[in-house]
C-alpha cells in the first residue's frame, strides 16, 4: 500500500507522530511519501520505503502572502498522479486536510482515500477562530476517516463542531526500545553537581504550555527545602518571559535553558520529575516520552492528560495554574524515594502496556485497510 503523509516538519507533536508512524509503516513494507515544506526533523537519514516530496512555494509580487495551501495541493496532486497513492494521511486539519480534499475534488476519478488525524490545537485553539471553524468542520465531514489522539479530543470535536462522523481514537505512541531510562546517566552531574533533584520540561514554549509555571513550581520545591534544578528544553515565544521570571524570583542559577535538543532520551534519563502545566493538551506526547524513560509526570488536569498521566499512580495532575499544588506533588515524590520508584516503574509500565508503537500502528493499518 502507498501512503502520502502530510505533516508539519518542525518540532511539534503532530509532525513527530506523523514521522514515527511513517517510519513504522515503512519498516512493515508500506511505501510512505512525506509531503511537507521541509524534511521532517526525524527523517534525517536514509530509510527504505520512505520518500520525501518538498512543497515549493511560488513567490510572485502579487502574492503578498504565501499560498501554501495551494502549493501543497499542487504537490499532493503530483504525488497521487505519479506515485499512485492509495491513502493520503493528513496530520492536523488545516491546511493539510483541506488541501487533500481539494486534491480529491480536482481528481474525481481517483480512488485515493483521505484519513485525517486531529492532533489538538487544530480543534481546541486555531480551529475555533471564526474564520477557520467552518473550514475545519468541512474537513472533518469530507474526510473518509477521522482519528483523534485522545477520547477527550474526540468528544471535544463532536461537541464543538457538531459533526455526525465516526471518529476513531488512536492514541500517540512510543517506541520503548528507544525511549528507556539510561541508568546513572553521565549528564546528571553536569546539571546537578551537588546531587540536586532535576525537574524537566520540554516543549515549543508556546503560550498554551504555560512554561513560566514550571519556574513557579521550582520555587515551591526549593521553598520546601529541597535543593533542585529546572532544565528547560526547547524554545519559543515564552522563553523571554520565563527567563525574566526566573531572574525576578532569584532562581537564575537554578533554571537552565538548553534550547532545542535532540538527545532527549539522555536528558530525560537525568530527570526526577517531568512538568507539563499546559493550558490545553489533547494528549501530551512529551509526558509519554518522559514516562517511558521512567520519569513521573506532574501536570495540569486538562484535556487528554489524565488519559496518560494517572493521578496517584504514575504521576499527579492538579488544577490548571495551581502551581502551589503541583509543587507539593513534586516535593512529595522527591522526599519519598520508595514512592518515586513505584511511580517511575508504573510510568514505564503504562507507556509499554498502553502506548507501545506495536500496539498502536495496527490501529492505523486497520483504518487504511478498511478504506481500500
Ligand atoms: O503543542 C504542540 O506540542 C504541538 C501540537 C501539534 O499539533 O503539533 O501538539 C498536539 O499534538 C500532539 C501529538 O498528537 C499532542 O501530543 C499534543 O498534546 C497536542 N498539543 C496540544 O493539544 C496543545
Amino acid at each position: 500500500m502507498k501512503i502520502g503523509m502530510i505533516c508539519y516538519p518542525t518540532y511539534g507533536g503532530s509532525g513527530i507522530v506523523a514521522t514515527e508512524l511513517g517510519l513504522a509503516l515503512a519498516k512493515k513494507g508500506y511505501e510512505v511519501h512525506f509531503i511537507s515544506y521541509a524534511n521532517p526533523i526525524r527523517l534525517n537519514t536514509y530509510h527504505d520505503n520512505i520518500f520525501f516530496h518538498e512543497v515549493e512555494i511560488p513567490h510572485y509580487p502579487l502574492f503578498e502572502f504565501h499560498l501554501y495551501t495551494l502549493a501543497l495541493t499542487g504537490k499532493i496532486l503530483d504525488v497521487i498522479k505519479y506515485e499512485n497513492l492509495d491513502i493520503i494521511h493528513a496530520h492536523y486539519a488545516i491546511p493539510h486536510a483541506i488541501s487533500a480534499i481539494l486534491t480529491k475534488q480536482i481528481l474525481p476519478n481517483s480512488n485515493v482515500k483521505l484519513v485525517t488525524t486531529l492532533h489538538g490545537t487544530d480543534i481546541t485553539l486555531i480551529g475555533l477562530e471564526p474564520a477557520f471553524s467552518p473550514i475545519v468542520k468541512y474537513s472533518i465531514e469530507q474526510s473518509d476517516a477521522i482519528t483523534a489522539v485522545s477520547q477527550y479530543l474526540k468528544d471535544k470535536t463532536i461537541q464543538q463542531f457538531n459533526v455526525d462522523k465516526d471518529i476513531s481514537v488512536v492514541a500517540n505512541f512510543i517506541d520503548t526500545k528507544i525511549y528507556k531510562r539510561i541508568e546513572n546517566c553521565y549528564l546528571k552531574k553536569n546539571f546537578a553537581p551537588n546531587g540536586e533533584a532535576i525537574l524537566m520540561h520540554i516543549s515549543n514554549f508556546r503560550r498554551v504550555k504555560r512554561v513560566p509555571d514550571t519556574v513557579k513550581i521550582l520555587k515551591e520545591v526549593i521553598d520546601a527545602g529541597i535543593p533542585a534544578k529546572l532544565l528547560l528544553i526547547g524554545d519559543g515565544p515564552d522563553r523571554g518571559e520565563t527567563e525574566a521570571l526566573a531572574r525576578d524570583l532569584g532562581l537564575s542559577k537554578d533554571v537552565k535553558f538548553l534550547g532545542k535538543q535532540n538527545a532527549v532520551v539522555e536528558l530525560l534519563s537525568c530527570a526526577d520529575v517531568f512538568l507539563l502545566p499546559s493550558q490545553s493538551e489533547s494528549f501530551g506526547l512529551s509526558a509519554l516520552e518522559a514516562m517511558a524513560c521512567g520519569v513521573p509526570v506532574v501536570a495540569s488536569s486538562i484535556g487528554g492528560i489524565p488519559e496518560v498521566v494517572k493521578h496517584g499512580e504514575n504521576g499527579y495532575v492538579a488544577e490548571l495554574g495551581d502551581t502551589s499544588r503541583m509543587g507539593k506533588y513534586v516535593a512529595e515524590l522527591l522526599q519519598n524515594q520508595k514512592k518515586w520508584k513505584i511511580f517511575s516503574e508504573k510510568a514505564v509500565e503504562t507507556a509499554a502496556k498502553e502506548f507501545e508503537t506495536e500496539l498502536i500502528i495496527p490501529q492505523y493499518e486497520r483504518i487504511y485497510k478498511g478504506l481500500s
